[in-house]
Order: C-alpha cells, then sequence, then structure tokens
C-alpha cells in the first residue's frame, strides 16, 4: 500500500512512522509513505496557504489554490482508485472497522488540515471521506493522520513480525484486552494468576477470554454483540452476569 500525506508539517509524519512495526512495514516494502507540503504550492512570496474566513470570526482557513494543487499531486503518488481521506473534527468516526476497509485499498491519501479548517470546496470536490479520531479538540489533522496509519498498517499481510500476534488479535477481536503478566511470579504480595503458571492451555485459553469479556462488560458494554458469541462464550458471559461479582 502507498500512502501519501498531504500535510503544512511533513516532519510529524516521518518522526513516528520510522519506529516499530510501521517502520519494519515500510523497510519491508509492504507500505510505502511520502508527503506533499501544500506551502510548495504557494506562488506568492509569503508562500501564503491561509486566509481569512468569509463572514468573520476567529483562526484562519486553508485556501483552494495550493491544497487542490497538494492533493492532485498527492494523487499521483498513489495508485488509481486510492481514496482521499481528510482528516477532520467533523468526520465519521475512526474505528477497527474503518482500518480494516482502508488497509484493503491499494494507497490513501490523506489530509491533514491546519488552522480552523479546510475551504468546504475542497472537501466537496477533492475528497471522499472525512475522519476523525475522537471527540476531542486537537490541533490539527497530523496526529490523527498517524493514528490512522498506525492502525491500517499493522493490517498489512506480513506486518507484524509474529504471524501470531495477527491471529491472537481475532480471538478477542472487538473485545478489551485481557491482563498480561510476565516475571516474576510474584512482587510485594501481589502474584501472577495461578491460572497461567499451570501450562493447561486450554485452562488459560478459557480464563483469558472470561477475562476480556468481563472487562469489556465492566467497561465497554456496547461493544459485546453476544449474536457474534459461541454458545461457550455466550456461557461465560452469563455466568459473569449472574455472579455479580464486579469488583475489577
Ligand atoms: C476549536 C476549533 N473548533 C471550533 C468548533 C473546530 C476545530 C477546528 C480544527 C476543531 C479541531 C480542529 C483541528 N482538528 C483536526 O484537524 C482533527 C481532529 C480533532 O481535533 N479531533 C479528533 N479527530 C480529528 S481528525 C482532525
Amino acid at each position: 500500500m502507498r500512502i501519501a500525506v498531504v500535510t503544512l508539517f511533513p516532519e510529524m509524519i516521518g518522526a513516528v512512522l520510522d519506529w516499530g512495526v510501521i517502520g519494519r512495514a515500510i523497510d519491508r516494502g509492504l507500505l510505502g509513505l511520502g508527503t506533499v507540503d501544500p506551502r510548495d504550492f504557494a506562488r506568492d512570496v509569503h508562500r501564503t496557504v491561509d486566509d481569512r474566513p468569509y463572514g468573520g470570526g476567529p483562526g484562519m482557513v486553508m485556501k483552494v489554490g495550493p491544497l487542490r494543487e497538494a492533493i492532485s499531486a498527492a494523487r499521483q503518488a498513489v495508485p488509481a482508485g486510492s481514496p482521499v481521506v481528510a482528516l477532520s473534527a467533523a468526520g465519521r468516526r475512526f474505528d477497527q472497522q474503518a482500518a480494516r476497509e482502508l488497509a484493503a485499498k491499494p494507497g490513501l491519501v490523506l489530509l491533514a488540515g491546519r488552522y480552523e479548517g479546510i475551504d468546504e470546496r475542497v472537501i466537496e470536490r477533492d475528497v471522499d471521506l472525512e475522519l476523525s479520531i475522537g471527540d476531542y479538540v486537537l490541533s490539527g489533522g497530523e496526529i490523527p493522520a498517524l493514528a490512522v496509519i498506525d492502525a491500517i498498517a499493522r493490517l498489512l499481510p506480513g506486518a507484524l513480525g509474529d504471524p501470531d500476534s495477527a491471529a491472537q488479535d481475532s480471538f478477542t477481536d472487538g473485545l478489551l484486552d485481557c491482563p498480561h503478566y510476565t516475571r516474576p511470579e510474584e512482587i510485594d504480595g501481589q502474584r501472577v494468576p495461578d491460572v497461567l503458571l499451570g501450562g493447561d492451555h486450554e485452562a488459560i485459553r478459557r480464563w483469558r477470554f472470561a477475562q476480556a469479556l468481563e472487562r469489556t462488560w465492566l467497561r465497554r458494554p456496547e461493544l459485546i454483540d453476544e449474536s457474534a458469541l459461541t454458545e461457550e462464550q455466550r456461557d461465560i458471559l452469563h455466568e459473569l452476569k449472574a455472579s455479580g461479582t464486579h469488583d475489577s
């Protein structure tokens, strides 16, 4: 997959993505990443990329001219059929389902806005989809673009070094993670749960699933889709709901 990010702060993108899973995906050639800076398409002496909003009010708006030219350049850098996705606080919420859908595309143009926003005519004509990463106010689209790239890159086949990691993710897909422990077995009276020390892999599998389900039920009950659970999993959920010992 090839991703081109349109941004006034290209250094923000490279600085984060050279590391870890994404850096490896780039090294392995699974992911190609570039940036296009609208300022490089501004022709005036001040290289202006923003202007005052019609109708007045605070802040500035990203101008159509340099932004459109930057988007065109970005489109040339990705395969045909790659959608243009704007990061916007007013967009549809980005979630794991959206990550899976975007990971199946041949490429993406990600448009990270600054200032109060982007001239609406760019959104109307040049943008296929607007995405938000959550209901809080950030100062621009670069951090959301990084979040979207990270979520997509780790879904690319071969991106996770250990093929088991990818399979593990689907095991508790849509649930919160179970607790994790490593050595030592005991610190200041805090012990690793006995089941994890026993080597009964079926018991461990069931314990981890029950933990994930219990946490999800307590913290994010709206994530649980009972119809997507197996009969064994539904039984664990019903025991959990009946027991009422909800103290974790
Ligand atoms: C205080 C400014 N707001 C007035 C109602 C509008 C606003 C403009 C620009 C809010 C945020 C931004 C910059 N944010 C993004 O570009 C952004 C974002 C976000 O702020 N939160 C969650 N997801 C995203 S995606 C892009």
